[in-house]
């Protein structure tokens, strides 16, 4: 097959993105993907879904799954996603995701699959005990995405390749199928100090809901004086902090603290650096331990009276599957037509 330059997509703009179901969310969660959601919700027509067919690549017990479906979208609301704006929906109550799935694991080639990096880290010395799924994944957040036809995915910065990916089957499909302009060519939001949060114990890892220290991360449920203790416990070192971004990039803890407060603050790091240029952490961790409770308190406590009473969450979600299949519904049948299959009511 030849490949073409891509056609444009003549859609409308339209705005996707998820969050595994897998546990409790995390600041990089909040801060790589979730301020976005709120703020982009007001350009466009958007879909956030709650990716429990992601979470169960690796084992989740059944008796906890759909509670921690509703902590996610807990998260969402009480970040500021307004459901009246945004679909929020769990992935599982929508099969259009599966089903256009497996048309692209028929599209996606094995070695655009051997190439991503997540797959490797999470699948660790255990390749041949890792679930089938779990290498797939990034087929399924392909067709998570092009099932609405969207056309911006903000994410963190991990998700780059897996977005790549995404548009490398969205080209492959139109090619193949003679379809120019067909799926979009989507666009990776990835920006700010938020797209890569580091650990609080390493300026080398992500945080992540996955490392066994809690004291890596800051969990959007946590209290008040959690919060304020893992920041006083983060790994620094003793040195002020410096005048320019070069000389803070040379220090991954203090440029991932320094990353945070801009990234809580909503300004630019260089501004921050430069208020606190010349300051020690004994100084910089108390500021920040204040804005971080001061943004994080009210979403915790949001979710808590959130979660207290499943019903308001359940409306929201039937209300999501509703908007959602409405549009994946109609995409996943063009595509079946596009690729052949007999159709009962032609
Ligand atoms: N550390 C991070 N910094 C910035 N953004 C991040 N995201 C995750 N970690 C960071 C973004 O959060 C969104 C949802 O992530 P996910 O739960 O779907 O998957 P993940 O990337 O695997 O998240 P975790 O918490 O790190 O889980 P584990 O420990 O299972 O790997 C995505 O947009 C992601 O970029």
């Amino acid at each position: 097959m030849t490949e073409t330059a891509p056609a444009p997509y003549a859609g409308p703009k339209r705005i996707l993105s998820g969050v595994q179901t897998s546990g409790s969310l995390h600041l990089g969660n909040y801060l790589g993907a979730i301020v976005k959601f709120v703020r982009l919700q007001e350009e466009a027509e958007c879909f956030y879904f709650l990716a429990d067919l992601h979470a169960i690549t690796v084992w989740q017990d059944p008796a906890k799954l759909a509670g921690q479906m509703r902590e996610v979208a807990a998260a969402f609301i009480a970040s500021g996603v307004n459901p009246n704006k945004a679909a929020i929906f769990p992935q599982s109550a929508v099969p259009e995701h599966a089903e256009l799935a497996w048309i692209f694991n028929c599209v996606a080639r094995l070695g655009w699959l051997d190439r991503m990096t997540q797959f490797k880290e999470k699948s660790g010395q255990h390749k041949e005990r890792s679930s089938v799924g779990l290498y797939t994944y990034p087929v399924l957040q392909a067709a998570d995405i092009l099932v609405y036809k969207a056309t911006h995915v903000p994410v963190g910065e991990d998700q780059k390749q897996h977005l790549e990916l995404t548009r490398d089957i969205a080209q492959k499909f139109n090619n193949d199928f003679g379809a120019p302009g067909f799926f979009p060519i989507t666009e990776p939001v990835i920006e700010g100090p938020g797209a890569r949060i580091m650990s609080l114990r390493d300026g080398a890892a992500k945080m992540s809901k996955s490392d066994p220290s809690d004291n890596s991360r800051i969990n959007l449920l946590d209290e008040a004086d959690a919060i304020a203790q893992k920041i006083r416990k983060a790994k620094t070192d003793p040195e002020p902090l410096p005048e320019t971004l070069d000389e803070l990039k040379l220090r991954p803890e203090a440029d991932n603290l320094v990353g945070i407060y801009a990234a809580l603050a909503g300004r630019p790091k260089a501004e921050v650096l430069a208020q606190f240029t010349g300051q020690g952490f004994g100084a910089f961790k108390p500021a920040l331990a204040e804005l971080a409770v001061e943004r994080m308190r009210p979403i915790g406590d949001e979710m808590r009276r959130l979660m207290a009473d499943p019903t308001e969450i359940d409306k929201v979600l039937k209300a999501g599957v509703e908007k959602a299949r409405a549009v994946a519904g109609p995409v996943v049948a063009e595509t079946k037509t596009l690729v052949g299959f007999w159709d009962a009511k032609a």
